[in-house]
C-alpha cells in the first residue's frame, strides 16, 4: 500500500499547509492540530504525515508513522497540561470515522465517562 499524499484527502492537505489549521505540536513524522468541532476543552487531532486510511492500515504501511503519532500524542498531552485524557481512533463510518486519513483524537480537560458512547 502506498502512503503518498492523496490529492483529495483533507488531512493530507492540512499536513501540506494547503488547508489552514491551528497547530498544537509537530514532528518529522506527525502533525497535531485543534479539531474544528471540539468535544472537550482539549480536542486535538494527531495525524501521520503519510497517508493511510485508518490505524490498522497505518500500522502495516508505515509503522514509523504510527510511532510518530504516539509520540506526538504524549507531547500534546504535556503541552495541554493533561494528566488524564482519552485517545480515540475511529475506524469505519459506522464508528463515526468521517476523514479517511488515520488520526488520533486526543480528548481531555473534562471528566470522561466509561464506556464511551
Ligand atoms: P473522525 O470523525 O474520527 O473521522 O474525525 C474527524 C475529525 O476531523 C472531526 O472531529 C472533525 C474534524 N475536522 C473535519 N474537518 C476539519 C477541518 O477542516 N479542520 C479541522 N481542524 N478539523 C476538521
Amino acid at each position: 500500500m502506498t502512503t503518498s499524499p492523496v490529492a483529495d484527502c483533507l488531512f493530507c492537505r492540512i499536513v501540506a499547509g494547503e488547508v489552514p489549521s491551528t497547530e498544537v505540536a509537530s514532528s518529522a513524522g506527525a502533525y497535531a492540530f485543534r479539531d474544528i468541532d471540539p468535544k472537550a476543552p482539549t480536542h486535538v487531532l494527531v495525524v501521520p504525515r503519510t497517508h493511510a486510511p485508518d490505524l490498522a492500515a497505518l500500522a502495516v504501511a508505515d509503522p514509523a508513522g504510527l510511532a510518530a503519532v504516539g509520540e506526538l500524542v504524549g507531547e500534546v498531552a504535556r503541552a495541554e497540561g493533561l494528566e488524564a485524557y482519552r485517545t480515540v481512533f475511529n475506524t469505519g463510518a459506522g464508528a463515526g470515522q468521517t476523514v479517511f486519513h488515520a488520526h488520533a483524537h486526543v480528548i481531555g480537560g473534562r471528566d470522561l465517562g466509561w464506556p464511551p458512547g
